[in-house]
């Protein structure tokens, strides 16, 4: 089978190409490198430089005899070049990663509000009129987000609601309240990819993903060149993540606000396996399918102390601190997010584990020279005015 995957260079985008292309699968990526430029212009960098992604697929196919091929292209601003690619290597699947993935980086000014709106809804505007183009059997297994749903005081489905309303029933899109401007991009996504199904019969499989954690997979652990992008900075950094580098470099725990906020999390393998249980059982023509792909919910407080505690039995000296909430989401709230579907496909969850983070934070003691403290404290806010 064949599996374009756009955004191949990103942090979840490269893991996944390599370990599918490992399985079988004739993978190619496709990216247009503007996540560098991004990280230059708000001045971040990931722990470890990552290789080019040519580079990355000659060394794969060194290794291991498999090609990846690549593409390079902005599908949001150059969608010929995207229609090219898909004539070109006749995917049977595309996932979409292609996307400004920060929420601080969204709310920066209006400009970074922009970019991330044109990037993310335009790309995948541009995907779905190339596919309904050129083959509108693909499958597209696009990434979403749970932060789409915000923190609803009502259980939270997988992405639909049944209602009843002055005694007529119907079946809707659950309805979003979400934390930033880069989460409404995906909303807006999410619109735009259920009206393509029904208007034009695609299928859609929507992965609403929680905040991913991790720095490896087996296969970025095969020669350092084949590593991927990890980010522990305020912007990009996702918070785990962000947890672990913290103590390893003897820096505080920084939780926003009370920390009873709840969020979805899964283990970068979890991600790359939801994928690949997507592709294995595509979206039925016409349908919008919509999965919650997570794992394990916690409190940031309940994170705040398992990684402090596995910091403390490593010898290391952790110290949480509860800094002002640069965000405005809610602190105290119902949280109860059904995530059965991938479960039911055959998910196996790598739950977040004392040995998961004692791993996670030997591996950032290798590179703890390179952990930049200036890029750990946040600067950007919600409310200017505030
Ligand atoms: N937080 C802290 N301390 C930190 C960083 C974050 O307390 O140092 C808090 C935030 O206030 C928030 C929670 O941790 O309540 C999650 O923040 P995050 O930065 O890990 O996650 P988020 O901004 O929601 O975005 C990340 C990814 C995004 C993905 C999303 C999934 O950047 O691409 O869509 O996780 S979810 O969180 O389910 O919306």
């Amino acid at each position: 089978m064949k599996v374009l995957i756009l955004g191949g260079d990103g942090y979840l985008g490269w893991p996944t190409a390599m370990y599918l292309s490992r399985r079988g699968y004739e993978v190619a990526v496709l990216d247009n490198m503007i996540k560098h430029f991004w990280e230059a212009e708000v001045g971040v960098d990931p722990l470890v430089q990552t290789r080019p992604m040519h580079i990355r697929s000659q060394v794969w196919e060194e290794l291991t005899g498999q090609q990846i091929q690549t593409f390079v292209c902005d599908i949001a601003e150059n969608p010929k070049c995207l229609y090219k690619a898909i004539d070109k290597f006749m995917p049977d699947a595309i996932v979409h990663f292609a996307e400004q993935p920060s929420a601080p980086f969204s709310m920066m000014d209006r400009d970074k509000c922009v970019t991330t709106q044109q990037n993310n809804v335009n790309g995948t505007l541009n995907l779905i009129f190339a596919i309904q183009h050129t083959n509108p059997d693909i499958h597209i297994i696009k990434l979403g987000t749970m932060g789409e749903y915000g923190t609803p005081n009502i259980d939270i489905e997988e992405g639909w609601l049944n209602v009843e309303h002055n005694g007529r029933k119907d079946r809707v899109l659950y309805p979003k309240k979400p934390h930033s401007f880069y989460h409404l991009s995906k909303v807006h996504d999410s619109n735009n990819l259920e009206f393509a199904c029904r208007a034009w019969d695609l299928r859609v499989t929507d992965l609403n993903q929680g905040a991913v954690y991790g720095i490896d997979t087996e296969e970025t652990k095969m020669h350092p060149d084949l590593i991927t992008s990890f980010h522990y900075d305020s912007i990009f950094g996702t918070v785990i993540n962000r947890f672990v580098v913290q103590v390893a470099k003897n820096l505080p725990i920084t939780v926003y606000g009370s920390g009873n906020q709840q969020r979805g999390f899964l283990n970068i393998l979890d991600t790359i396996k939801c994928i690949e249980l997507a592709i294995e059982s595509p979206a039925e023509k016409g349908e919008f399918r919509v999965f919650n792909q997570f794992t394990e919910q916690f409190s940031l407080n309940n994170l705040a102390s398992m990684v402090s505690d596995v910091a403390q039995k490593m010898g290391l000296d952790p110290v949480v601190e509860h800094i002002k909430n640069p965000r405005v989401e809610m602190e105290d709230h119902y949280y109860n997010a059904q995530h059965s579907g991938l479960l039911e496909l055959g998910l196996k969850p790598n739950l977040l584990t004392d040995s998961v983070i004692e791993s996670m934070i030997k591996n950032v003691l290798k590179h703890i020279d390179r952990v930049d403290e200036n890029l750990i404290y946040p600067k950007i806010k919600w409310c200017h005015k505030k």
